[in-house]
Parts: structure tokens; C-alpha cells; sequence
């Protein structure tokens, strides 16, 4: 299995989690993004849009996040992919918000307070103060969601958390601002304990050294 990913982004930490939560180490293939590498024709060939996560499984070459999640969960037969129909329904339309509206709304705070700084860039602090309104709105769906539940779809981890909370693993350093929702921030507690998400952390914080 080979991923093409730039570990940083939210997209690419969807797919660092759930790799190893399946403990599957697939061969990397950094493409550096500050390069302008996703529009080189090589890459283009695997991926028209020229955006990472690309995964290749065998004979399977696949782009979209969610999707690689999706494909991820069921080919590896996982306890993170929907176990019957109305769950199914769930992961769908949880993973359509999360890519419509919840990463439009939080993905900025770590593209502008980590990333940016990691390649030398000033962060757009304008660009973040616009941020502010559009998190609020959708963190009160989500920590409404998680007040009846330990997880966004049950009582048990599924893809759709891994997409929801790729945006908020440096909430920290990004200054997201979580706090006041309570569920949301226990929610992204149990997360945090799961010895995959450590080690997916881990390897963020190495791969900025
Ligand atoms: N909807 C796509 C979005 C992919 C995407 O925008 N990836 C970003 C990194 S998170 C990227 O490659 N950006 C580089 C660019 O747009 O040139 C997915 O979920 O995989």
C-alpha cells in the first residue's frame, strides 16, 4: 500500500489516524505541498484535482479523504465502519457535513497558527478573525450530537469521528477555540486516549523537527 499525503493537513491526518488504528504502515510518499508537488503531471495522473491524500491499494488508486476512510474501514473489515443500514446513512451524511461545512469552518486555525509557520509564513491573522463565527455555529452542532452519545453515530468510535476530529488535533497550538462546549471537549478527550491517536500525534510532532 503506498499513500500519498503531506502529514500536516486535516485530510492527511484522517488517513495517518485510521492506518494506525488498522496498524497497517503503508509506504509513504511525502509530496511537499510549499513545492507545489500535487500539480506536478506525475501526480496529476494519480490524482486529476492535485490535492493529497492519494492512497493506492494494490490496484486501487484513490483520492477524497473520506473516501479512503470509507474504503479503508470496510477492505480491513473494521469496527469503525457502519454496522447496518441506518449507521450507513449516518456516516454519510456526517461525512458530507464534515467535508461541506465543518473543514471549511476549522481547518484554517492549524493551516494559519501551525502550518504556515512551519514553512516561515506569516499567518493570515485577518483570515482568522473571520474564522471565529463560522467554528461557533458548527461546534454547537457538534457538541449537541455528543450530548447523548459517546461518539458522533453511537456510543462507539467510527470513521465519522476520525473525519470530524482531524481538524482539532492541534487544537492546542492552534488556539481552537473549544472551549465552553463541553461534550465536544470530552468527546476529543476519549479521542485523545486512544493509543493511536498518541502515536499519530507523535509522529506530526517528529515529522515538524
Ligand atoms: N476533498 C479533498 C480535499 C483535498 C485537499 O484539499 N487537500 C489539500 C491538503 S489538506 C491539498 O492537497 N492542498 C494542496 C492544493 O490544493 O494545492 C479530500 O478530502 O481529500
Amino acid at each position: 500500500m503506498e499513500l500519498f499525503t503531506y502529514s500536516l493537513t486535516c485530510n492527511a491526518i484522517k488517513v495517518s489516524l485510521i492506518l494506525a488504528e488498522l496498524q497497517i504502515e503503508p509506504e509513504l510518499k511525502l509530496i511537499s505541498l510549499n513545492k507545489g508537488e500535487q500539480k506536478r503531471i506525475e501526480f496529476l495522473s494519480l490524482n486529476p484535482n492535485g490535492t493529497i491524500p492519494v492512497l493506492k491499494d494494490k490496484d486501487k488508486v484513490l483520492w477524497e479523504s473520506n473516501a479512503i476512510l470509507f474504503y479503508l474501514a470496510k477492505a480491513y473489515n473494521s469496527s469503525l465502519s457502519a454496522r447496518n443500514f441506518q449507521e450507513e446513512v449516518e456516516v454519510m451524511r456526517w461525512l458530507n457535513w464534515q467535508a461541506s461545512e465543518w473543514s471549511p469552518a476549522s481547518s484554517g486555525f492549524a493551516h494559519h497558527r501551525v502550518m504556515r509557520p512551519f514553512w516561515g509564513l506569516a499567518s493570515d491573522e485577518e483570515r482568522l478573525a473571520t474564522l471565529d463565527n463560522s467554528f461557533k455555529r458548527y461546534a454547537e452542532i457538534l457538541d449537541q450530537q455528543l450530548s447523548w452519545q459517546d461518539f458522533l453515530i453511537s456510543d462507539d468510535i467510527s470513521i465519522v469521528d476520525i473525519s470530524v476530529a482531524s481538524t482539532l488535533m492541534f487544537w492546542r497550538e492552534a488556539e481552537i477555540p473549544i472551549e465552553g462546549y463541553s461534550n465536544l471537549n470530552e468527546w476529543l478527550q476519549r479521542l485523545e486516549n486512544q493509543l493511536w491517536w498518541m502515536e499519530t500525534k507523535q509522529n506530526l510532532k517528529n515529522f515538524m523537527i
